[in-house]
Order: C-alpha cells, then structure tokens, then sequence
C-alpha cells in the first residue's frame, strides 16, 4: 500500500482555492482527506469506490478540492442526488457534503426521509450557522438575534437542534465534530464512513466573514466515548441549543449515536444482487 502521505496528494486536486484564508473548510477539507488516506492506506477502499456530491455552497466548493468522482448539484439536494448515486451503484462509497443551509433549509426533506432509507453513504454537513456563501443571512440552525443585511432586527426565530432531528429522524449514526480539531474530525469521519447505513457527521465551523457572533465556541466542548444509548443520546442532544448568544450548553463532540440495522442494499433484493457482484446496473 502506498505511503499515507502520497495517497493524500493524490486525494487533492490543482484548482485554484477561493475560500477566504483562514477558513476553518481548510480544516475540514484536511480532515477529509486525512480520512480517506487512512482509509484507502489501510485496504478498507480504494479511491475509485468513493464518489461525492454537494450543494451549492462555501462548503461545497470542497468538490473543486477533493479529487474523487462526483456530481456538483444543486442546492439543498446533496443527499438526493446522493441518493440516487447510490442507487445506480452501490458499490460506491457516497460522501455528500452540505452546508447548514441546504441540509436543514432548502434540504430539509431529504434529510428527515435519509434515516428511513438508510443508504450506504455518509452527509457531511459544514454547519457554519449562516448562508455564507450568499453573505450570511440567517438560516435555520443561526441563533434567535443574528442581525445580517437580511435580517437588520434580528432572527426572530429559534434555531434547529440538528442532532435532536436527527434522533428523531431515526438516522442510525449521529455525530459532531469541531473543524478545528481536525484529527478528530479524521477519526469521527473514518468511523462514519465504516458504518453500515446511513452516517450523518456535523462539524461545527465557524465563518470568518458573517455571524461572527457564534464564532469560538470551543471552551464549551467536550470529547464523547461512542454511544449506542439513545435515552443518552438524547440527552446528549439537549444540553446544546445553538442559541449560542444566549451561550447555553456543553457542546459534546463525537459519536452521540449509533446503531445497527439493515441497510438500503440489504432490504433490495436487486441492490443486494448488484453488492454481491461488486457492479452497477451497467454490469
Ligand atoms: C434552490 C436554491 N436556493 C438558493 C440558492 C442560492 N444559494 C446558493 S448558495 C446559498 C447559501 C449556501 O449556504 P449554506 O448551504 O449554509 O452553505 P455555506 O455557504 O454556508 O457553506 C444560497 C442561498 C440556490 N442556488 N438554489
Ligand atoms: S465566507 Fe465564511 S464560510 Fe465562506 S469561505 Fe469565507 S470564511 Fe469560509
């Protein structure tokens, strides 16, 4: 197996990077990638059995970055467009990358059905708590007061638990990462992608440009064990609202969820046929 280091070159690409220096997608793309090298070094998969989708987005400019196949999409339909990359082979292994606007606005749908399904593919979402790359108005995971050029009195609304949804949704692998601490990020993401179904992985990210406000939260974090308790998990889930201007809650980092059940391609017959042959439908 080739050297960790020259998988990772591999994984990057020679497109010109145009988010702004010092973004914290620097980190996740590193994290990313840290991940998938470990991953392919170790003989778990090959480049080739990844694929990606994305958004529209900061956070989906990562596409430009990352040097596997995908399809670059629409916003808000990541996980929809995933989905059906999945479907067409499921063989591959789907990373869908949005930001906290697609996933839980334009997207939110997807998301609520996604646990249902639970496809063989992995969402990523960059949850920076703004549209960012349309200058920061609010979406719904900002916190109640965030004053952009679309909201000047203040987001009167409160915001999403994304885990707590989640939970609900019955996703069966729930995580949250900082993208700061990117090595964690790498283990976080490592694990997601080894799980069987569908893995939902949060990182918390700050912009550097719009809602400043929620920037920094780190002395809040803590570091989870894995856990497969749900009354936990949900516990887990209730002690952060992300209303950070009214600076409630410790934010756990880690796996909050996981369980095990049966996967897209093992409730299809047809899906399950094309797995045990390694192909897609083309053959
Ligand atoms: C269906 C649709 N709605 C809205 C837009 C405009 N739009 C493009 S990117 C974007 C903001 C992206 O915000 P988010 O998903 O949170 O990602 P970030 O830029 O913060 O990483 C918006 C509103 C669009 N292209 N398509
Ligand atoms: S606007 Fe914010 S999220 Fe987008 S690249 Fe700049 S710092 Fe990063």
């Amino acid at each position: 197996m080739d050297d960790i280091n020259e998988i990772k070159k591999n994984l990057g690409t020679k497109e010109v990077n145009t988010w702004c220096p010092g973004c914290p997608n620097f980190l996740i793309l590193e994290s990313v990638k840290t991940a998938l090298a470990g991953l392919i070094s170790k003989g778990v998969y090959r480049q080739e059995d990844f694929a990606m989708t994305t958004d529209i987005g900061c956070s989906s400019k990562i596409y430009d970055y990352l040097n596997i196949s995908g399809i670059y999409g629409l916003h808000g339909r990541s996980l929809a467009t995933g989905l059906g990359v999945t479907l067409g082979n499921p063989n591959l292994k789907v990373l869908s990358f949005m930001g906290d606007g697609g996933c839980f606005d334009e997207g939110i749908a997807h998301f609520m059905h996604a646990g249902r399904y639970n496809a063989d593919m992995t969402l990523i979402v960059h949850d920076n708590q703004s549209f960012s790359l349309t200058t920061g108005q609010p979406t719904a995971t900002s916190q109640e007061g965030y004053i952009s050029k679309a909201s000047p009195l203040g987001d009167a609304d409160f915001p999403l638990n994304p885990i707590k949804v989640a939970l609900a949704a019955g996703i069966g692998f729930i995580a949250r990462c900082n993208a700061r601490d990117f090595k964690h990020t790498a283990e976080i993401l490592e694990k997601a992608i080894q799980h069987k179904g569908f893995s939902y992985v949060e990182i918390i990210q700050d912009c550097l440009i719009f809602n400043k406000n929620v920037n920094n939260k780190d002395d809040r974090m803590y570091k989870i064990e894995n856990n497969s308790d749900k009354k936990k998990a949900e516990k887990i889930a209730g002690e952060y609202d992300y209303n950070n201007g009214h600076g409630k809650g410790k934010i756990a980092l880690g796996v909050i969820y996981s369980e095990d059940k049966p996967a897209l391609y093992e409730k299809w017959e047809q899906l399950k046929a094309l797995k045990e042959k390694g192909v897609g439908w083309k053959g």
